[in-house]
């Protein structure tokens, strides 16, 4: 907890402070705090329209936001998957657009944003733990596509951290295409399952879902939220000290 005590006018006791991230305007213009970039992607897959570039997540009071590199360049069936944990002990372990992907482990995606770049079209996907299914086409995404540098804005509360409180959200992102047999051809975290990379790609899995990639670990990031500062007259200041 940080305390001073400034002697400049009243006297003023700080009990303790923190800012939210940042607002960041969803237009497709990058302007992310440069701090808040959670990974350099770029230039690990075999062909730059399924590759990431850098990756940025950040917060202000309302929204998450989250912003990365990535120019499809005219290839068409490519879509972005973000997969967001943030419930413990809930989640699904199966992709809700049925692409090679699996979840394991303690952290799974409560929440699934995809976005079909072909058809724009984008959804906020949620895990239903009472149904163990998921819900579609609920949570439309306010997510720019198609300049090189995409992002998006999710509401807090629509994701279960909502600000005050302390929360951590747990982040996968990955680049795939349109068919049952595709996987993910870039990952951010995960580099070492992506399908992609300068060597070769994978480009088919079987539909059986008999190879699917597994993803059990993540980006965590943590919600800032304002916690505020407490100023007090130099009566209450002796009262906390007596
Ligand atoms: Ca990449
Ligand atoms: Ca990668």
């Amino acid at each position: 907890m940080a305390k001073a005590i400034s002697l400049v006018g009243a006297i003023v006791l700080v009990l303790g402070f923190a800012t939210y991230g940042f607002a960041v305007v969803v237009d497709g213009v990058n302007d992310f705090p440069p701090a808040s970039r959670i990974d350099i992607d770029g230039g690990d897959t075999e062909f730059t329209p399924i590759d990431f570039g850098d990756i940025y997540v950040t917060n202000d009071a309302n929204n998450l936001y989250i912003g990365y590199e990535h120019d499809h360049d005219g290839w068409g069936q490519v879509q972005v998957g973000i997969a967001l944990g943030t419930i413990d002990g809930q989640g699904g372990s199966w992709d809700p657009w049925d692409r090679r992907i699996d979840f394991a482990g303690q952290c799974l995606p409560d929440f699934i944003a995809y976005k079909n770049i072909d058809s724009d079209y984008s959804d906020l996907v949620t895990w239903d733990p009472m149904a163990m299914g998921w819900i579609y086409g609920m949570n439309p995404i306010n997510w720019v596509i198609g300049t090189g540098f995409d992002e998006l804005e999710i509401p807090l509360a629509q994701i279960a951290a909502a600000c005050p409180g302390f929360h951590q959200v747990f982040i996968e992102l990955w680049i795939t295409q349109d068919n049952c047999s595709k996987g993910p051809l870039d990952l951010s975290f995960n580099d070492a399952l992506q399908l992609s990379t300068p060597g070769g790609t994978i480009w088919e899995l079987p539909c059986d879902g008999s190879q699917d990639v597994v993803i059990s670990c993540y980006h965590c990031y943590v919600v800032q939220c304002e916690t505020g500062t407490e100023e007090s007259t130099w009566s209450s200041v002796k009262a906390l000290f007596r």
